[in-house]
């Protein structure tokens, strides 16, 4: 199984993602993990760091022509406000920071993090519990939709309410819907719904207050028995909703119908088996995919429940951690809602998540001993 490193800061010189043990032979364009990294951005509610940061990319090594070579890949994600705005607060070199943030902001890490790290100066903290460091997880999610794609499998997502305010109609997005998702302004796929949530975040930025939501992550073309039931930490609904856990700010996790399937009766809440011609297969999918903690094949389904960005306009109650006075948290400029975003970056987790799944199952040093794994075991279950 591949593994992964970040390193970086929000406003340090850069982020680098090292990812170790892919197998050799994946493609790999700078083009389309720009374009990745440009989804990532995307979203109506974003605030103006969007517009003024570029996500300046350089590969350090383990990709040569085109392909990755079986050695770790490296990629640099440059801070392009670094040099201009943030060399001196920010600087590796010994000094003291002029500017320290001795005001802890509720709801983020800083309080939690001064204490633990014994510093009272609370950007030792935020800059790298920032969600900037999504940017550095969009290069390891590029690469693991590569190696899923190798194997016909297709992972995109959708939002699917924004503060209240929830998209309507049960049609899960198919692959070829993801240039309409992308499109919209907040990766809706209603164009009702679309209107509302942007009045609704429009609303809430002149009131200066901030927004949550719940995005949805679909995954097509999946085989059965990806994870498994033996052992706690091999369930694959367990690793995903650790995966999902660990993106900033997200504080819920659903597999499937989730916590509807809770106040349902059990004749109601499961997927029956049946036979369709030859084959055996499910009509529904209220388990989002995931029995016993392996994939049942096909649709996979998880959901997860993003706070509102806890940086709220109006500054939030906080103390002074060198005055002892009470002082309203620190603001200078923050994204309303970051839900259309944070879509993105689910993908990328659960992608990391199946393509080191599909990897344990699969193994292979090149994508065609994969591809000759995975087609292998397509064969076997076409004569179960
Ligand atoms: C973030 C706060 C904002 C976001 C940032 C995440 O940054 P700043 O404080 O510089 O305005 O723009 O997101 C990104 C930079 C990004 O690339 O997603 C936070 O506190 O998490």
């Amino acid at each position: 199984m591949f593994r992964f490193l970040t390193a970086g800061e929000s406003h340090g010189p850069g982020l680098v993602a090292v990812v170790e043990g892919l197998p050799a032979g994946l493609a790999f364009d700078r083009e389309a993990l720009g374009a990745e990294l440009a989804r990532r951005k995307l979203g109506f509610g974003r605030g103006p760091r969007m517009a003024l940061e570029r996500d300046e990319l350089e590969v350090l090594g383990g990709i040569r022509h085109g392909r990755t070579l079986g050695s770790p890949v490296a990629v640099l994600i440059r801070n392009t406000e670094y040099v201009e705005k943030w060399s001196v607060e920010m600087s590796p070199d010994p000094g003291v920071p002029k500017r320290p943030m001795t005001t802890p902001r509720p709801g983020h890490a800083d309080l939690a993090g001064m204490q633990k790290y014994d510093t009272h100066d609370a950007r030792n903290i935020l800059e790298r519990a920032s969600a900037r460091e999504t940017a550095a997880r969009t290069v390891v999610g590029y690469l693991a939709k590569s190696l899923l794609a190798e194997v016909g499998v297709a992972v995109l997502s959708h939002v699917i309410e924004i503060g209240g305010e929830a998209v309507s109609g049960e049609r899960v997005p198919r692959p070829e819907d993801l240039p309409a998702i992308d499109a919209s302004p907040v990766r809706v796929f209603d164009r009702e719904a679309e209107r509302r949530i942007m009045e609704l975040i429009e609303r809430t930025r002149k009131g200066r207050d901030t927004l949550g939501g719940v995005v949805e992550v679909v995954v097509h073309g999946l085989v059965p028995g990806l994870g498994s039931h033996v052992h706690w930490d091999r369930r694959i609904d367990a690793r995903l909703a650790e995966a999902l856990m660990s993106i900033q700010a997200i504080k819920g996790v659903e597999v499937g119908d989730g916590f509807e399937s809770a106040r349902r009766r059990g004749s109601a809440a499961h997927d029956e088996i049946y036979l369709d011609d030859a084959s055996i297969g499910r009509r529904t999918n209220r388990a989002g995919g995931v029995e016993g903690g392996m994939t049942v094949g096909g649709l996979l389904r998880v959901r997860a429940a993003m706070k509102p960005i806890s940086t709220v306009g109006k500054g939030l109650a906080t103390v002074d951690v060198e005055s002892k006075q009470a002082e309203p948290a620190f603001y200078e400029r923050s994204d309303v809602c970051a839900v259309p975003a944070a879509g993105v970056v689910a993908e990328q987790m659960v992608a990391v998540v199946l393509a080191q799944e599909v990897q344990r199952m699969f193994g292979g040093d090149t994508v065609a001993d994969l591809r000759g794994a995975w087609s292998a075991y397509r064969r076997r279950l076409e004569a179960f």
